[in-house]
């Protein structure tokens, strides 16, 4: 309990009958997970609903240049091995590049046949508006 009061409660009118620690409130921001009372269980602006990884890293934010997907998971971490989210994993066990276009195009399947040489870029040269054309020539 002196640990609750020491810090700063964001939410010392929130609920009652329970003890903040790391498996009640994960950020330690006092307001408790799992509930209502706390829709961004690890303080990282992603609500836990949108977040893949709800109970990640700490002590970060998530914008464009730490979570290219914006899936809540921190990108150049062990939290998020695919930042731009197409199925392709940025580096192997051992460290090598898997994905050339890490930061690329977010979003798309690579195994979809839109990237034909694997290396995780989208093939051709596509988007805009977010939409994404396939060129249904050579295959
Ligand atoms: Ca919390
Ligand atoms: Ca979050
Ligand atoms: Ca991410
Ligand atoms: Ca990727």
């Amino acid at each position: 309990m002196l640990a609750i009061l020491m810090m700063a409660d964001r939410c010392s009118a929130g609920v009652l009958d329970w003890t903040s620690d790391s498996s009640t409130d994960y950020d330690g921001d006092g307001c408790k997970d799992d509930d209502a009372e706390d829709g961004d269980d690890d303080n990282d602006g992603v609500d836990d609903s949108n977040d893949d990884c709800a109970v990640g890293v700490l002590e970060w934010i998530s914008d464009s240049s730490t979570d290219h997907d914006s899936d809540g998971c921190k990108d150049d971490n062990a939290e998020d091995t695919d930042d731009d989210n197409d199925g392709v994993n940025d580096v192997d066990s051992t460290g090598a590049v898997l994905d050339f276009c890490s930061t690329g195009v977010i979003n798309w399947d690579a195994s979809s046949g839109v990237d034909h040489d694997s290396d995780g870029c989208l093939d051709g040269d596509i988007i805009s508006s977010g939409s994404i054309s396939v060129s249904s020539a050579n295959g």
